[in-house]
């Protein structure tokens, strides 16, 4: 296979097997579903870090489970954000901003007193739907150079575009980015938040890599996309959610980068390399092996094990380390849509928190490792100091 960025021959960093899409999740455990392979590679010529097989972005979205959660930690992180967007002086109150990949609304709802206008662009029906009964103006479609000028000419032309975690969602992230170019004039910023490689590779977060990510991103590889379509990335920062995330300011039309950006760039050259990639793959081999071996003794043993958090990253985990409803009945989750399915893969039945809460199991294997400190401080609130967690990243440990 060939780098999507530069046509370079690749290598395979990881391969994780075949695994059905990790938001597919079933109506019923029986239901027939489709795996496709899960392979990570990664091109030494120009450092971008891919998925090899990209499924398409209808199959993956139009009818979509991801709504974000209501989270202290993403309140924070909102917050954080817009402060660094204002003290750089990227936004003001006369700012209209777009939103692509805008999911319920919860960060335009959190900025839209601060600014003049907002709007998002959302393909997921349902979800979009919600927003905009919740008061947050969003159009379904995928963003491109398309439907951005369409949603502007009815919302306003924005003089900020952000895309949160979704740049890497897409097998031609290219388009969105001439989306924006179509809609922001010379001097409007283009702001992409993404787990960021460096992070990923570091903690052995493994579990990054689901069908939706198609990149892991640099701060060189973002660059060097974004260049191509008029874009200078210009200020940067990094933010402990998700498992570590880098946010990338690029100004359309030029200009000039902070010297901050130098740094970033050259960490990136020392540390993409053949051996980081290697140590890598080996970790998530260990944290297969030893989940694996946990979960199967405790229940042996005669324990209760559950897991905490249908997250994309915990089906990937489940289906590497071979863990079942066999071994795992039930996942506790608070997302309404999810409720009553089962996992894809695993086959574990997603069952609603208060319900986990009131007759709690063992252990919980949190899934959701990310929300960890809030997570446990919920669990603990409820009076409920015998459950044990086991955190499966950067390596496995029992809390
Ligand atoms: P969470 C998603 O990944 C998918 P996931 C996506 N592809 C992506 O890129 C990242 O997000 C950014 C539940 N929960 O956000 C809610 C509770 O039940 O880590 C969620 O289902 N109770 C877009 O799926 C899940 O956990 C709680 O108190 O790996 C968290 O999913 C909290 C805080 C969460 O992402
Ligand atoms: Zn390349």
């Amino acid at each position: 296979m060939s780098c999507r960025f530069c046509s370079s021959p690749v290598e395979t960093v990881l391969d994780l097997g075949e695994t059905p899409p990790a938001n597919s999740l079933l109506e019923a455990r029986d239901m027939e579903q489709r795996r496709f392979p899960l392979v990570l590679e990664w091109c030494e010529t120009c450092s971008n870090v891919q998925l090899r097989d990209c499924l398409a972005a209808e199959d993956l979205y139009s009818h979509y489970l991801y709504v974000t959660p209501r989270s202290p930690m993403l309140e924070r992180h909102y917050a954080e954000l817009r402060q660094f967007l204002f003290g750089g002086g990227y936004l003001d109150a006369g700012s209209n901003v777009m939103e692509i990949g805008s999911n319920l609304g919860l960060f335009l709802d959190h900025i839209s007193p601060h600014v003049n206008s907002v709007v998002g662009i959302d393909p997921a029906e349902e979800i979009a739907a919600e927003a905009n009964a919740n008061g947050i103006p969003t159009v379904v479609d995928f963003f491109n150079a398309d439907s951005a000028p369409r949603a502007a000419a009815e919302h306003g032309r924005p003089n900020l575009v952000v895309g949160r975690h979704c740049m890497a969602h897409n097998e031609w992230p290219q388009e969105m980015v001439r989306g924006a170019a179509a809609v922001l004039d010379e001097g409007g910023h283009l702001v992409i938040e993404n787990a960021y490689v460096l992070n990923t590779l570091e903690n052995a977060e493994f579990d990054q890599v689901y069908h939706e990510h198609m990149y892991y991103f640099s701060i060189s590889s973002l660059e060097k996309m974004l260049a191509k379509e008029g874009f200078t990335v210009v200020d940067a920062t990094v933010s402990l959610i998700h498992g570590g995330s880098i946010i990338v300011v690029a100004r359309y039309g030029g200009g000039e980068p902070k010297s901050s950006i130098d740094g970033y760039r050259s960490r990136e050259d020392l540390f993409l390399n053949a051996g980081t990639f290697q140590r890598f793959r080996e970790r998530a081999e260990q944290v297969r092996v030893q989940l694996r071996t946990l979960v199967e003794g405790l229940v042996d043993d005669g324990h209760s094990v559950w897991t905490y958090g249908a997250t994309a990253k915990g089906n990937t985990q489940l289906n590497y380390a071979g863990l079942t409803h066999e071994t795992i009945p039930y996942c506790v989750d608070n997302t309404p849509m999810k409720r009553g399915k089962y996992l894809p893969g695993s086959g574990i039945e997603v069952i609603d928190e208060d319900a986990a809460l009131a007759d709690p199991p063992d252990f919980f294997l949190l899934t959701a490792w990310n929300y960890q400190e809030e997570i446990i401080a919920k669990v603990r609130a409820t009076g409920n100091f015998s459950s044990k967690f086991i955190v499966p990243i950067p390596f496995v440990r029992v809390v």
